[in-house]
C-alpha cells in the first residue's frame, strides 16, 4: 500500500487550493499603455467577469475596442479620446472569447499600437464546479 497519508494531502489540496469560495471574486489585472507605443502584457488571459484596468503609463493614448464595445481613457463615457494625463479605467469582461482593442492615435484595428484581451471561462478555475454560469 503506498504512501496513503500522500493521497490524503493531495486531497486536501484539492479542496484546499481550488479556492474553496467558488472562486467568485474577479480577478483585477493590469494593462499599461507604454509611452513606446505598445500595451503590456500585449496578450492577455483573463477569467470571465475579471476586470482590466488599464493604465496610461506614458504618452498620447486611449483603449478601443476592435468591437467598439468600449472606447476609455479619463472616463468611457465623455472623456474617451487619447490623452497623455495618467488615466485609469476598469472594465469587467463577462463575454468569453478573444477581443482585440487598440490606442486610436497610434494603432488601428489590423496594426500599431494594438493588445488583445482572451477571456476563458471559469470552469478552468473552479474545476466542475460552475453553477449559476
Ligand atoms: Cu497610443
Amino acid at each position: 500500500m503506498p504512501f496513503p497519508s500522500a493521497r490524503i494531502a493531495l486531497f486536501a489540496c484539492a479542496l484546499a487550493c481550488s479556492g474553496g469560495s467558488g472562486g467568485a471574486l474577479a480577478a483585477v489585472h493590469v494593462v499599461t499603455a507604454n509611452p513606446d507605443m505598445t500595451f503590456t502584457p500585449a496578450t492577455l488571459t483573463i477569467h470571465q467577469y475579471d476586470i482590466v484596468r488599464f493604465v496610461n503609463g506614458g504618452g498620447l493614448h486611449n483603449v478601443r475596442a476592435d468591437d467598439g464595445s468600449f472606447v476609455c481613457a479619463l472616463d468611457c463615457n465623455l472623456h474617451t479620446a487619447p490623452s497623455a494625463q495618467p488615466w485609469q479605467v476598469s472594465r469587467q469582461f463577462n463575454r468569453l472569447g478573444t477581443l482585440g482593442y487598440y490606442c486610436e492615435q497610434h494603432g488601428d484595428t489590423s496594426s500599431g499600437m494594438r493588445g488583445t484581451i482572451i477571456v476563458i471561462d471559469r470552469v478552468f478555475v473552479d474545476g466542475f464546479d460552475s453553477a449559476g454560469d
